[in-house]
């Protein structure tokens, strides 16, 4: 019997592995504590992906969508210093990165935050093309994600959204994994820049994208090039 269910246990347990979370956030070269500054996931055992753009848990998918902001801890961070964001274990799948912020409202910790069209993109790795490599996805089989807080962002409360887009079976609607996470931060020595354009989290998304909604594998023979989905970046 024992050996009988080894073989399909195997197989659970290594598409777990594939999978990952992004419990800790990088501040000051520092990686700090599992769900220490970032809101513990509802998937923060499965591993699983949220595929459902328009789901209000896509915006941070938080394991309580009341309770867990004011559960998690506020990381006071720099303007223009490095930031990041460290899964559970090798991100393994090709995919599209990016970041999001958003002024909190009334605090970072508070669950009413982050719910306008107040998010702005602060950074993103697309995958590179060329006809003669296709697609390349430097981003794949790395554990962490690291970036710049923009120096003219004003000082304030926030939080940060790493996002990345798995695209090994994006081919079909709904078929992209978004595996995400949100940290709470308190920014400091800021500045007095006008970050845009600003987009609602659900809703910067229909699923329809030409960079959600793709074949990696079998591009179309006209392809140019990945279109990053969502807002351009605000560099301040
Ligand atoms: C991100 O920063 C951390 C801390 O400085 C570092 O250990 C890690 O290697 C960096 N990740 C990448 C992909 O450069
Ligand atoms: C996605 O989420 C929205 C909002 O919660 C819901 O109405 C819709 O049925 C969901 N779609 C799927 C395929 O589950
Ligand atoms: C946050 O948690 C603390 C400690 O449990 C509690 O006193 C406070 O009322 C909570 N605040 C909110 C807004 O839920
Ligand atoms: C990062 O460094 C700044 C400046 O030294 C400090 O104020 C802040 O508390 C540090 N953040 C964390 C989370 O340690
Ligand atoms: C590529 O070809 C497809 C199918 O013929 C067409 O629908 C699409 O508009 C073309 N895209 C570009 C960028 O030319
Ligand atoms: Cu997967």
């Amino acid at each position: 019997m024992r050996l009988y269910l080894a073989a399909p246990i195997l197989a659970a347990f290594q598409l777990v592995k594939a999978h990952y979370t992004f419990p800790d956030f990088i501040v000051n070269g520092t990686v700090t504590s599992d769900w220490e500054y970032v809101r513990i996931t509802e998937n923060h055992y499965s591993n699983g992906p949220v595929t459902n753009v328009t789901d209000p848990e896509f915006r941070c998918y938080e394991l309580d969508l009341v309770n867990t902001a004011n559960a998690t801890g506020t990381a006071t961070v720099v303007a223009g210093s490095t930031v990041g964001f460290r899964a559970d274990n090798l991100m393994g799948h090709p995919g599209y990165f990016s970041a999001y912020m958003t002024p909190a409202v009334p605090a970072a910790n508070s669950e009413a935050a982050g719910k306008g069209s107040t998010w702005f993109k602060i950074w993103e790795w697309p995958p590179t093309w060329s006809a003669s490599t296709g697609l390349v996805f430097a981003s794949e089989n790395i554990q962490s994600v690291n970036f710049t807080v923009p120096k003219n962002v004003p000082s304030g409360q926030y939080l940060i959204r790493v996002e990345q887009i798995a695209l090994h079976v994006a081919e079909t609607y709904g078929g992209a994994q978004f595996y995400i996470g949100c940290a709470q931060v308190n920014v400091v020595g800021g500045g007095s820049g006008t970050p845009g354009p600003t987009v609602a989290i659900p809703g910067v998304y229909t699923g329809y994208e030409p960079g959600i909604l793709i074949n990696i594998y079998d591009l179309p023979a006209n392809y140019t090039g990945y279109q990053s989905p969502g807002p351009a970046v605000w560099t301040g």
